[in-house]
């Protein structure tokens, strides 16, 4: 760790999971209950819109009633205490990070509590409903959708995650199946450009043999025995 300067933090649904928030692919998931083709593409918005708004409108509220867990809080403990260069890059579209208190969160899937006028392009803070198909608070237009990047979309702020990923001594997966890309991809991006790779997870992930080190079980353990090592505390 003395020769660690620039971290760079990839969370997924598992970080949450004992906030008890659904991830995706596990027993019992959330696309174990929803066609991923009808929930989570711009196509399956343009067959059936209102049953993709309601699926968006249901977790919206739900997440709004969960809370951080203390994976969250040790990961708003180590941005806030790291000297060096840290980005937590987030493929949740849940706000749990920022509810603990970190700061240099990159939500690359969007988030529930957003929603994008495709009539304006602009996107408006949205904690109630879409279903009914407000007016968008810039334009007027009944053209607000979820902002989150469903499949065949491009995942947000990508040029800044690479060059954090070029930068970067050390690179930590958090709770990430590591089967969508481009996420899955980070890890041998990181390694490329000469990172260390540690992955914190429930179970080994598709990509488990790219990682230096991996330790198995749930990140409200894993997550805060790791933070205390890196802050040598
Ligand atoms: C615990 C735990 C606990 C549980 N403690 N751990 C063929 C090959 C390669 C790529 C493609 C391909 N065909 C198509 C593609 C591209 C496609 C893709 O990857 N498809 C795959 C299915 C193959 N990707 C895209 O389309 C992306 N866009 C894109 O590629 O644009 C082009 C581009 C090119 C080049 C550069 C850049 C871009 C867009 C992907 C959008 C994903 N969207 C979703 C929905 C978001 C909105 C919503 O929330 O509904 O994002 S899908 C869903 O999966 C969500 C998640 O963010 C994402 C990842 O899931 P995650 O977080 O890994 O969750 P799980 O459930 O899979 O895993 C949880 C893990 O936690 C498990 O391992 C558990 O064990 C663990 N766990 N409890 C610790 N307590």
């Amino acid at each position: 760790m003395e020769r660690v300067r620039n971290i760079v933090i990839l969370t997924g649904a598992g970080v949450s999971a004992e906030s008890g928030i659904d991830t995706f692919r596990s027993a019992g998931g959330l696309w174990e209950q929803h066609r991923v083709e009808d929930v989570a593409t711009p196509e399956g918005f343009a067959r059936d819109p209102e049953l993709v708004l309601r699926f968006y409108d249901m977790r919206r509220e739900a997440i709004q009633q969960k809370r951080p867990n203390p994976a969250h809080d040790a990961l708003a403990r180590l941005d806030a205490t790291w000297d060096g260069e840290l980005l937590l890059v987030t493929q949740n579209v849940d706000d749990l990070h920022e509810r603990a208190g970190a700061a240099n969160v990159l939500h690359m899937h969007g988030e529930h509590l957003n929603a994008w006028c495709t009539a304006c392009d602009v996107r408006s803070a949205w904690t109630g409903p879409l279903i009914n198909r407000p007016p968008c608070p810039e334009c007027g237009e009944s053209a607000l959708r979820p902002d989150v990047v469903w499949f065949g979309e491009m995942p947000y702020q990508m040029e800044r995650i690479y060059a954090a990923l070029a930068e970067c001594d050390l690179f930590v997966s958090i709770g990430t199946s590591g089967a969508v890309y481009p996420a899955a991809g980070f890890v041998r991006e990181a390694k490329a450009n000469g990172a260390r790779t540690l992955e914190l997870n429930l179970e080994p992930s598709q990509g488990s043999r790219w990682f230096d080190e991996t330790r198995l079980g749930p990140a409200s353990e894993l997550v805060p025995v790791w933070v205390d090592e890196v802050l040598g505390e």
